[in-house]
């Protein structure tokens, strides 16, 4: 119950209110015949270019950007070359940010020399709706930027890079997604208090298969950072590859190339404790192990599904002086060429009421007995498995236990879900 209330504890520390706008509105129409710059910039005299627009504005503004009806039309595209897609080079302020919307559908077409979205130095700015493509990287920022709330945008066919977060703080990626770049999806880099919500990292790829480092998503040095209904699939390394302390809820990691999920607990040259939270994630499909546990980091696992790992479901690897207490729980762990779990490190691991099936061997470095004995005693291990239900109604069974109604928890404590029907996945399901 106390690991319950760390995940909210750390989830509290999210969903930044976005304020409306109480300055000017403006307008920015290339094709609109009477559009120039030197235009006021208002919906009946607009600004021809986005570089304009970007200039003018101060906190609390709102610039529109507007492109076409039709999504493949060609007033839909911006020419970018040589620019970046939108450049927040001015601050918002804390109760004033500045919003940048797309009204219509808006391609941002770059030449690959410069980035979709200039974050440097950035503060309190709310961006919708844009497709950015042919950037160099989806997203920069070399100093810090905070306040950053980016929604309802796709990211692709990057040069190097998709969106590159650095030093990112109390910032919201939600509906976004990031496919087909050149290397990681999202690199994060000493970012803290960041929400991904509704977040698909697909089919990015550095060329080099699962020895390269084209992962989903990858993080290093970060505090908080949640990710909820986030998806990483098809990247040529690992889904999500992550250093620091993490939440996901409802997650897919899926038919990731090497891991699907990696938590690592290397800091730079040293090593700092750090414990990742996963509820009501699905792990399917790895060229290697599904979950892969290195340096001692922490794991906190419940309500899962662990399936089709071409190696070990779950993999703790490697000692560290400093143990971690490890959970894994309710979870289904199935499917694993090698063992279902496979510990080698040391780390204190309480395993409870999982259930192990076609695992070419369940458990190594675990007490089988205690192990099977802890098995949810209306669900036989093994034999009486019906191989062909599907692994989810197996976890909707699981959850029938009291302790597994976590989104009661969760609401009790203010977590809130918008849309449950786009859950659509086990877990976070009182019922
Ligand atoms: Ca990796």
């Amino acid at each position: 119950m106390h690991n319950y209330l760390k995940i909210l504890v750390l989830i509290g520390l999210f969903f930044p209110p976005v304020f409306a706008a109480q300055g000017k509105e403006y307008v920015v129409s290339q094709h609109a015949t009477n559009a120039k710059d030197s235009n006021p910039g208002t919906a009946s005299k607009p600004f021809k270019s986005i570089d304009k627009g970007l200039s003018v504005l101060k906190p609390g503004d709102k610039l529109l950007i507007v492109g076409s009806k039709d999504k493949e039309h060609a007033h839909a595209v911006y020419d970018r070359a040589a620019k970046h897609g939108i450049n927040l080079n001015q601050k918002g302020a804390a109760s004033k940010p500045i919003s940048i919307i797309a009204h219509g559908f808006v391609t941002l077409r770059g030449n690959g020399s410069m980035h979709g979205i200039n974050l440097d130095n950035a503060a309190h700015y709310y961006v919708r709706g844009f497709k950015f493509e042919n950037f160099k990287k989806a997203s920069e920022g070399f100093n810090p930027s905070s306040h950053i709330h980016i929604e309802d945008c796709e990211f692709t066919k990057t040069k190097e890079t998709g969106m590159r977060l650095r030093e990112w703080s109390d910032s919201t990626l939600r509906n976004v997604s990031v496919h087909h770049c050149a290397e990681t999806g999202l690199f994060l880099k000493s970012c803290k208090n960041v929400l991904l919500d509704n977040v698909h990292s697909i089919a990015n790829s550095d060329g080099q298969g699962s020895a390269g480092d084209g992962d989903g998503y990858t993080t290093h040095y970060c505090t908080g950072i949640t990710f909820i209904n986030c998806s990483a699939s098809k990247n040529s390394e690992d889904g999500f590859d992550l250093t620091g302390d993490h939440v996901l809820i409802n997650c897919k990691a899926m038919h990731n190339n090497t891991c699907n999920i990696k938590l690592w607990r290397r800091d730079g040259n040293k090593f700092k404790e750090n414990m990742t939270y996963m509820l009501g994630c699905l792990l399917l499909g790895s060229g290697e192990a599904n979950l892969k546990i290195s340096n001692g980091a922490g794991l906190y696992m419940s309500h899962s599904i662990v399936d089709q790992a071409g190696e070990e479901g779950i993999a703790f690897r490697e000692n560290h002086q400093t143990p971690v207490n490890n959970y894994i729980g309710h979870s289904i762990i199935l499917n694993s060429k090698r063992f279902g779990i496979d510990r080698q490190n040391g780390n204190p691991l309480e395993i409870k009421q999982n259930v192990y099936y076609t695992n070419a061997q369940h458990l190594r470095g675990i007490d089988i007995e205690k192990a099977i004995l802890q098995l949810n005693p209306q669900l036989k291990y093994d034999k009486d498995f019906n191989a062909s239900m599907s692994p989810i109604s197996h976890i909707r069974k699981l959850r029938i236990k009291k302790e597994a109604t976590i989104l009661k928890i969760l609401e009790d404590n203010g977590f809130v879900y918008s849309d449950k029907s786009r859950v659509g996945f086990l877990a976070i399901d009182p019922k």
